[in-house]
C-alpha cells in the first residue's frame, strides 16, 4: 500500500486544468517556459559563467552579480544521474511529503495554497546564517512535462495577504529555482533502471532582500549548493532502488 501511495501523485504528463484557472497562471506558465528553455542552454559562451565547484558528473557555476551592494549570484548546475528518471527527480523536488528529508537549510515549511496536483504555493523559513538575521520565502512551485523527456520543477516567489513580508523576525528573500532534467536510454532500447542516465540542470537566483555580508554568503553558498544537489540525488536514487520505474 505504501508503495502504491507513493506512486498516484507522480508529476501528471500533462498540465492539469485546475491550474489555468488561477489567478497565477499567466505568470506561472511564462516564468515556468523561460526557466525550463534556459536550464539546458550551455554555460559557454560570453556570459562568463565561472566553474566554483566540481565533483564526478556534477558541476556548478556562478556569475558574480551584487546590486546595490547586495550579492545576488545567479547559479547553475549541470550533473548526471543513472537509473532514475526525469519524472522521478521532479516527484521528490516538488512533493512536500519528502522536503524535510533532503533539504537542510530548512527550518519550517507550511503549505499556503494547494493550486493543483501540479502547483503550490509554500511559505519557509530557513536557517539563520550568522551574523545575519534569519530569513523566509514565499513562493509558488510548478512541476511539468516538457518535449524530449522532459520534467522540471519551478518555484519563484510570490505575494500572499496572510503571509506579509518582513514583519516578524524574518527578512523576506526572494528567489527562482528551476530543477529541469531530462531521460535518455540507449537507442532502439525500451527504457529501465539499468539504462537510462538523466540529465539535470539546475538554475538558482536568490536575492537576499537585505542586508547580509557578501563574503560570508558567497561562503554559505559554496558550501549548501553542492550538498543539497550530492544528497537530493542520492535521496532519490535510494528512494527509487525497489520501486518500478517511472517515465
Ligand atoms: O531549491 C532548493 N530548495 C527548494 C525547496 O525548498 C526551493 C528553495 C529555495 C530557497 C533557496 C534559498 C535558501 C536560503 C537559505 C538560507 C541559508 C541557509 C543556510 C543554512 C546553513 C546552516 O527552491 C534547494 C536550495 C539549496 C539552497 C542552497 C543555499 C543557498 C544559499 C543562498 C544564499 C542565501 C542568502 C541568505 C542570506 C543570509
Amino acid at each position: 500500500a505504501e508503495r502504491q501511495r507513493d506512486r498516484v501523485d507522480l508529476p501528471p504528463p500533462g498540465v492539469d486544468n485546475r491550474i489555468t484557472a488561477h489567478r497565477l497562471w499567466p505568470e506561472i506558465d511564462r516564468i515556468s517556459t523561460e526557466q525550463i528553455s534556459a536550464a539546458f542552454e550551455g554555460v559557454g559562451g560570453e556570459i562568463g559563467w565561472q566553474l566554483f565547484a566540481e565533483e564526478g558528473d556534477m558541476r556548478m557555476y556562478r556569475r558574480e552579480m551584487e546590486v546595490d551592494g547586495m550579492v545576488m549570484d545567479p547559479l547553475k548546475a549541470m550533473h548526471r544521474v543513472k537509473g532514475v528518471s526525469a519524472r522521478e527527480l521532479c516527484h521528490y523536488f516538488f512533493n512536500p511529503r519528502y522536503r524535510y528529508d533532503w533539504e537542510t537549510t530548512l527550518e519550517t515549511m507550511t503549505i499556503v495554497e494547494e493550486v493543483s496536483p501540479d502547483a503550490m504555493i509554500f511559505h519557509q523559513t530557513f536557517k539563520r546564517v550568522w551574523p545575519a538575521s534569519q530569513r523566509d520565502a514565499l513562493f509558488w512551485s510548478h512541476v511539468r512535462a516538457a518535449p524530449h523527456h522532459t520534467y522540471a520543477v519551478t518555484n519563484h516567489s510570490t505575494t500572499h495577504v496572510d503571509y506579509p513580508a518582513n514583519t516578524g523576525a524574518c527578512i523576506r528573500l526572494f528567489v527562482t529555482v528551476c530543477l529541469a532534467c531530462r531521460t535518455t536510454a540507449p537507442p532502439g532500447e525500451a527504457p529501465t533502471r539499468d539504462n537510462i542516465t538523466t540529465s539535470i540542470a539546475y538554475c538558482s537566483t536568490v536575492n537576499p532582500g537585505g542586508w547580509a555580508p557578501a563574503g560570508v554568503l558567497r561562503a554559505v553558498y559554496k558550501r549548501e549548493y553542492p550538498k543539497f544537489l550530492k544528497r537530493f540525488t542520492q535521496y532519490v536514487i535510494d528512494q527509487c532502488q525497489d520501486k518500478p520505474l517511472a517515465i
